[in-house]
């Protein structure tokens, strides 16, 4: 794009040169007083948890509806389904399976504080750009559909037919249908997610970035790879018959509270629990089981982990060989250490797996994974001498440059011991948001199957297009080149959680239109095109209304089950629509002539459901199986052995073990989660579990590390990082405390750490951004 373009396409950019470049602008709240780090000694969940509730409902104002919502949330097809994160929900019909993060993430949604036109009003964009991003989502629920007003720099009211024609005149007149980017956060429903993807196929493209190409792309790919499903093969019944969990880079206490419940059962009845994480988190040490009243009255603490592992930062995979290469030793004079007729039956690869295992050095496995023989020794005794063995694991594996590698290897570690297939024992990754697995089931795959396509096209009768499309990181850097120039975020908040937040900024400030449909002001409507609308959306917690009444929609959870959720709620504002009626109000808009039925879909949302049983595999029957008390599990063909790879059976991989150790004077950097956020909703400073107050901008190191650079505990620190192109970017002014991590790395919190993830850095494997091993130095501040 040449400069002359550059001015007449982008007047504003002139006379707000200040604007978008704000990504130093505050994350989280105004910190309520001074720094504090003092280490936590009180068990997971519990009182601790009980107190923070609390608080919550006050700030939200929510004390009445929360808890009556709260008494709602997750019961058999009842209520709605926890908005919160993708664990499932229990299978004994126990009505209260909830957990303090996820009722602050729904009274977050229910708040009654309102962002309106007279707040739009009162403060420019430019003025917007710099507030936190915890007092822009604070404002409130969206109330009605705002355009971008760029002679006044203000959103300004829009009627819903006028948001609708500007989306689809400006889809319309594209040159190629290339150009727009349909991106998916993942707690949009089942219902929503078709019409969504069939609009963008119908249009004619398969762009369609998701939160995923950030999370569990990874798993999808490795899973996909060794056993022919893109998905875990477990369910909780499963986790309540193991023998031997392995929970891998999971800081479960604060991102899937839930399973607390599980590692507290499986202590109870003597199964062995290993935790595999840098840091020893909460969920490693001892819960008060949340739901459980008698436990919280009498303080009554479970122990939730029988062995703790601290792997250094990308050192699983070295783990897991060791443990292999020790089961493959004892099978020298142990024949049961194997499971040979599992092998022989219904695996292939074995041969080169045993050759790359057998020639792993001890002491290059002790390097690499940063533990010692007899460590590693221990964790493959627990795997050895358990019949039934769960693996399960999140990000702290995937984000990685081997992360496809690594996953693949829990599967090679599962497949020696025919740990597959039965009950108790497979492989179990945990899922982000909500429904981020049901977005995949349901079509957001920018690089779908032709068998997927082919049924689309007959059940829909639309012909989709067949070249792979854009991901997270490609839609980036093709906005920025001005190659995509519509952007739509159907939730989330694409501008603070994609890596290199600069580069993202300028990427979504270069489009044509961005237009976001969501739920409450967030910083992707701040960093916004030339022409830009917010369309604000029901919650899951509300009542959608529709010409044939009151609609449902369904999800899937981290285990393949899919349910229905209701709202009950009414709705934040009388001007909301529903998620499935502005993809239908788009899609109309952008295809005049279109022979789906947009409007007739959503009056009744069984007809989507309708479709989606004749076009998505697994969802035969969707209406009637959907109302089944716990719903559906859709069909696993891994678990009933059978395996939908090239030789029909399970493969090993036998990659080579890459080098994770950080060059003298690096560290590796992994960028996470506090207690009390949700992704880029900040609720507060604290983190509770690992002892701070009022502080987001620190980053945890070894003292050992900080003495060798000089730096106090507590003192003010430089980050830099050094992508793999070698450009440097920084983050200055950072609290480095003390902590219990290996040597040689460091963490800290998304997402303020974007700034130091380049764009480029995304792993060759799986196309996700390296995000927990950011290759950094830190010195005392300048
Ligand atoms: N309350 C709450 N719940 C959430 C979310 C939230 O923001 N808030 N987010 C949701 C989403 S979208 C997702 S994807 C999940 C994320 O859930 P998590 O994966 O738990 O998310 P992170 O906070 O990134 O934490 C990663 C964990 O991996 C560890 N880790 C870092 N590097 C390594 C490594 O190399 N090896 C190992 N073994 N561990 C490592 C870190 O110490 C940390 O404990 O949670 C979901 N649930
Ligand atoms: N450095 C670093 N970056 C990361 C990660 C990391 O570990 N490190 N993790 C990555 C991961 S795993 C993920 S999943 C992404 C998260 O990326 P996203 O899913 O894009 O971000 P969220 O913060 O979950 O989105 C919050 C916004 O969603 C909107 N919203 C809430 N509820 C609804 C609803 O019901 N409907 C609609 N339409 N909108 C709603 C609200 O407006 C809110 O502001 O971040 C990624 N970024
Ligand atoms: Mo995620």
């Amino acid at each position: 794009m040449n400069a002359d373009n550059d001015d007449q396409e982008r007047p504003e950019r002139q006379e707000h040169p200040e604007r978008p470049e704000h990504p130093e602008a505050r994350v989280g709240p105004t910190p309520q007083g001074e720094p504090e780090f003092r280490p936590y000694h009180h068990p997971a969940a519990g009182w601790g948890a009980a107190k923070s509730v609390t608080r919550f409902l006050v700030a939200e104002r929510a004390l009445v509806d929360g808890p009556r919502a709260i008494m709602k949330m997750n019961h058999e097809n009842t209520g709605f389904d926890c908005p919160g994160c993708a664990w499932p929900d229990d299978t004994k019909g126990l009505h209260l399976d909830i957990c303090e993060n996820g009722i602050k993430h729904v009274t977050w949604e229910m708040t009654s504080k309102r962002v309106g036109r007279e707040f739009f009003a009162a403060h420019s964009v430019t003025e917007l750009a710099g507030w936190s991003d915890y007092d822009l989502e604070n404002q409130g629920r969206l109330t009605e559909p705002m355009v971008y007003d760029p002679d006044t720099d203000h959103y300004v009211p829009i009627g819903w037919q006028d948001a609708f024609e500007t989306v689809g005149r400006t889809l319309r007149e594209l040159d190629s249908p290339h150009r727009a980017a349909f991106y998916t956060s993942g707690r949009l429903g089942n219902e929503a997610t078709f019409l969504y993807q069939l609009m963008a196929r119908e249009l004619g493209t398969n762009n369609l970035p998701d939160c995923s190409n950030m999370c569990h792309e990874a798993s999808g790919r490795a899973l996909q790879a060794s056993l022919g499903t893109g998905k875990g093969t477990v369910d909780l019944k499963d986790w309540e018959a193991a023998d031997a969990l392995f929970i891998l880079g999971v800081n479960a206490a604060s991102n899937a509270p839930r399973m607390l419940t599980a590692l507290a059962e499986a202590y109870h009845r003597g199964a062995q629990i290993v935790h595999v994480n840098p840091l020893v988190e909460a969920a490693a040490t001892r819960t008060i089981v949340p739901h459980d009243f008698l436990d919280m009255a009498l303080l009554k603490t479970t122990r939730t982990s029988t062995l703790n592992l601290q792997p250094r930062i990308g050192g699983d995979m070295a783990l897991l060989r060791g443990m292999a290469k020790a089961i493959l030793e004892q099978s020298e004079t142990d024949p049961k250490a194997l499971d040979r007729e599992f092998i022989e039956r219904h695996t292939s690869g074995f041969d080169e797996y045993r050759a790359v295992c057998e020639a792993a050095s001890w002491e290059q496995l002790e390097k690499q994974s940063g533990l010692s023989r007899a460590e590693i020794l221990a964790a493959a005794r627990v795997y050895g001498e358990a019949d039934r063995s769960i693996v399960s694991w999140c990000l702290g594996v995937t984000q990685h440059e081997h992360g496809v590698d690594t996953v693949r290897e829990i599967v090679n570690l599962l497949l020696l011991r025919g740990n597959l297939g039965r009950e108790g024992a497979g492989p179990s990754p945990v899922r982000g948001h909500s429904n981020v697995q049901g977005n995949r089931t349901c079509g957001i795959d920018h690089r779908p199957s032709d068998a997927f396509l082919d049924r689309l096209a007959e059940a829909c009768g639309i012909e989709p297009p067949r070249e792979h499309g854009l991901d997270t990181v490609r839609t980036i850097t093709a906005m920025h080149e001005g190659d995509v120039t519509v952007f739509v975020g159907m939730g989330g908040n694409f501008a603070l959680a994609a890596p290199d937040t600069p580069y993202t900024y300028a990427a979504l400030a270069n489009c044509e239109l961005t237009v976001q449909v969501s739920t409450k002001l967030n910083r992707s409507h701040i960093v916004h095109g030339r022409r830009a609308l917010i369309l604000p959306c029901l919650g899951r917690t509300e009542k959608d209304h529709q010409r044939k009444g009151i609609q449902s929609t369904s999800v899937e959870d981290s285990m393949s089950m899919v349910h229905l959720s209701v709202g009950m709620k009414r709705p934040a504002s009388p001007h909301l629509l529903s998620e499935p009626a502005i993809v239908a109000g788009m899609a109309r808009a952008a295809l005049p002539g279109s022979a789906t039925p947009w409007e007739w879909y959503v009056e009744d949302y069984d007809r989507i459901r309708d479709t989606m049983a004749r076009a998505l595999d697994g969802f035969e029957d969707f209406n009637r199986r959907v109302r089944l008390p716990l719903g559906f599990r859709i069909k696993q063909p891994a678990r009933e052995l059978v395996f939908l790879t090239p030789s029909g059976r399970a493969e090993f991989s036998a990659a080579a073990l890459p080098d994770v150790v950080p060059a003298p004077g690096t560290l590796a950097l992994g960028t996470m989660r506090s207690h009390d956020q949700w992704n880029t909703t900040i609720y507060s400073d604290n983190d509770r579990y690992r002892g701070i107050r009022n502080l987001r901008t620190l980053v945890f190191m070894n003292r050992a590390d900080m003495r060798e650079r000089g730096i106090p505990d507590l003192g003010s620190v430089d980050i830099t990082s050094t992508a793999k192109d070698g450009s440097r970017r920084f983050l200055r002014g950072y609290v480095a405390v003390p902590y219990d991590i290996p040597r040689g790395c460091a963490a800290g919190y998304m997402p303020e750490m974007n700034v130091l993830c380049a764009l480029g850095d995304y792993s060759t494997q799986s196309d996700q951004p390296i995000m927990k091993h950011v290759k950094v130095t830190i010195g005392p501040a300048a």
